[in-house]
């Protein structure tokens, strides 16, 4: 028998998971019938035989052609509601959950449906299964400027409609300080800031992620490990990382599980969580990252523990809730 602990039962919070990364196959082609939406592809098959990453960009293509599907509310709510029944199995107990509004008004889909249908599947989740959530608006940082500053003033004009902002898309070459007056913006209203920094860009994005966006997580962040005086200053501040390992290994950020440096972050005092990015695309939920740890790692159930811990410490679930899910 196996005497270790079942990581499916072990409470968990996702600080890092974007809606339209849980779009499954099955259900794309569900939503392109009824939406009359072409999808490029024969079948269930095909499409998931083209989940074959070179790298960020090689993903993101993909990620915004199917997402093309998506075009009323009713659409999102369905998205959401099957993310949450696949994490809630897996021991999801709060999301701070992304979605990218400009994959979505680019195609003339308003912001206001895409709010509305992701705000009924965690309502529902709220109240039929207590998994607590909030939502981040993250803005493409491949498209312009001026674009996320018209979403950030959206957001702020109406007081409630997400509880922070990120930062995402293709990375290398869109240093998060382009956003400074987005974010400044942000912060000025009382939102959540995060942005994902330190993926496939170097330890100079996470520094500018910090110093010029004033950002209260670092998304990825792993290649702060080739600035020792970068991962000291993330130590001593207690920067929580969202670590996503199966993302890692296939945009080929990392050559295999077993060389993923989450366990070396978590040994040098990082305040590192496991997260599942787009589990639809990168081969599992949060709670089969988990066991991929274990499996290739040889995660232990203190270490599970404490990534768990620190997952609800760094969430934006409120104090109450927090001290609630310890
Ligand atoms: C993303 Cl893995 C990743 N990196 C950057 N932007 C993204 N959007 C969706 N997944
Ligand atoms: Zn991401």
């Amino acid at each position: 028998a196996d005497a270790r602990k079942d990581l499916d039962a072990l409470p968990k919070a996702e600080l890092h998971l974007h809606v339209e990364g849980t779009l499954e196959p099955e259900l794309a082609f569900e939503l392109a019938e009824r939406n009359g939406v072409d999808l490029p592809y024969a079948s269930v098959e095909e499409l998931r035989r083209q989940y074959d990453f070179e790298d960020l960009s090689s993903f993101l293509e993909l990620y915004y052609a199917t997402t093309a599907v998506l075009r009323g509310s009713a659409d999102f709510e369905a998205l959401t509601s099957a993310y949450l029944d696949r994490a809630a199995a897996q021991g999801l107990r709060h999301v701070d959950l992304f979605f990218d509004p400009q994959a979505h008004t680019v195609r003339g889909v308003p912001l206001t449906a895409v709010v509305e249908g992701v705000r009924a599947g965690l309502d529902a989740a709220r109240e039929e299964r207590g998994i607590t959530s909030t939502l981040i608006m993250c803005f493409l940082r491949d498209r312009p400027v001026a674009e996320a500053l018209e979403l950030v003033d959206a957001a702020v004009a109406q007081p409630g409609l997400v509880d922070g902002v990120g930062l995402d898309s293709a990375e290398v070459g869109h240093p998060p300080g382009l956003f400074e007056e987005v974010f400044a913006r942000a912060r000025a209203a009382g939102l959540h800031v995060v942005a994902h920094a330190g993926e496939e860009a170097g330890p100079e994005y996470v520094r500018e992620a910090l110093d010029v966006l004033g950002v209260e997580r670092v998304d990825h962040g792993i290649q702060c490990l080739r600035d020792p005086a970068l991962v000291e200053r993330l130590v001593r501040e207690r920067m929580p990382l969202t670590v996503c390992p199966f993302s890692n290994v296939r945009l080929r950020v990392v050559g295999e599980l077993a060389d993923h440096p989450v366990l070396r972050m978590l040994e040098a005092g990082l305040v590192v969580t496991v997260n599942s990015d787009d589990p639809a695309y990168f081969g599992g939920y949060v709670g089969d990252n988990f066991r991929g740890l274990r499996e290739a790692l040889g995660l232990t159930d203190a270490q599970a523990e404490t990534l768990a811990r620190h997952a609800v410490d760094a969430s934006f679930a409120g104090p109450g809730r927090r001290r609630e899910l310890h």
